[in-house]
């Protein structure tokens, strides 16, 4: 049995990383549109790189729950039963990969990462970023930037992540309100191939008529009783 498993930010809540659309969620809190898209990096890098240097100490300073932990444990079983686990996060923190698990797709990019917008290298970068640092592969000064994705871009690995969906037999969404696209629609899609859809959140998502099953809760408890 393969199962695809698409986290968001609820995954990390109870690790202390905020979330972005609940009542004291990030974007209620920030303008995403002065933060995250490429034009707003464009007119205002220093205040970019400030929100996400701050982001980053955050993730330096958090560790994670029992939910990435069940989630490494269902991987590591479905691969002694020549199964698979697909997760795939839109999440920029490793947590997932802190828990164990080893195969985790970001759609979203990931926060310790840094891309050189000159020559397209990415590297590994837990340091403040700051307009005036170099690329360390290209020499270009000015030319780093978080390697996340903003709106308007396009997401990470989607043909990986398409794949996978047609070869699933169960869809999992974790923690994530359902608002955000094209994550948000993989759900629809598994549907419409006859795969079983369920959920786990705090609460029904803006999708939430579309699974089959669903079970709420606090993600380190309702993710941890899902997979024993
Ligand atoms: C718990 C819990 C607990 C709490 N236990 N659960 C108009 C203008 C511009 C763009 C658009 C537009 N209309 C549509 C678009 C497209 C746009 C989009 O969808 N916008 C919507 C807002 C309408 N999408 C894009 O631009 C994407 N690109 C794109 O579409 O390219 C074209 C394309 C088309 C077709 C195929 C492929 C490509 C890019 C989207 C990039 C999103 N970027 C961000 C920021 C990343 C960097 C960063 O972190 O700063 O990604 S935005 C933010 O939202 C972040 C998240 O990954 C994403 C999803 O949020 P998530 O994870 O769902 O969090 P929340 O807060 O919404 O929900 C948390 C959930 O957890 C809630 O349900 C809680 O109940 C639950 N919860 N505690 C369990 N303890």
């Amino acid at each position: 049995m393969n199962i695809f498993v698409l986290t968001g930010a609820g995954v990390s809540a109870e690790s202390g990383l905020g979330t972005f659309r609940d009542k004291t969620g990030l974007w209620t809190r920030f303008d995403p549109m002065k933060l995250a898209t490429p034009g707003a990096f464009a007119l205002n890098p220093d205040e970019v790189h400030t929100f996400y240097n701050l982001r980053r100490r955050n993730l330096l300073e958090a560790s994670p729950n029992p939910a990435h932990v069940a989630l490494a444990r269902l991987e590591a079983e479905l691969g002694k039963r020549k199964s698979r686990l697909f997760l795939v996060t839109q999440n920029i923190d490793d947590l997932h990969e802190r828990a164990g698990s080893q195969c985790v797709t970001h759609m979203h990019g990931e926060l310790l990462k840094a891309r050189c917008t000159a020559c397209d290298a990415v590297g590994s970068y837990i340091d403040d970023l700051g307009v005036d640092d170099r690329c360390p592969h290209c020499g270009q000064p000015g030319s780093l930037r978080p390697h996340v994705v903003w709106f308007g871009e396009y997401p990470l690995h989607m043909a990986t992540i398409d794949e996978a969906l047609q070869n699933t037999d169960l869809f999992v969404s974790i923690g994530t309100s359902g608002s955000v696209y094209p994550a948000a629609g993989f759900v629809k899609q598994a549907k419409d191939q006859g795969i079983r859809t369920c959920e786990i959140n705090l609460e029904p998502s803006d999708n939430a008529a579309l699974f089959d099953e669903a079970y709420y809760g606090p993600a380190s408890q309702a993710v941890a009783d899902w997979v024993e």
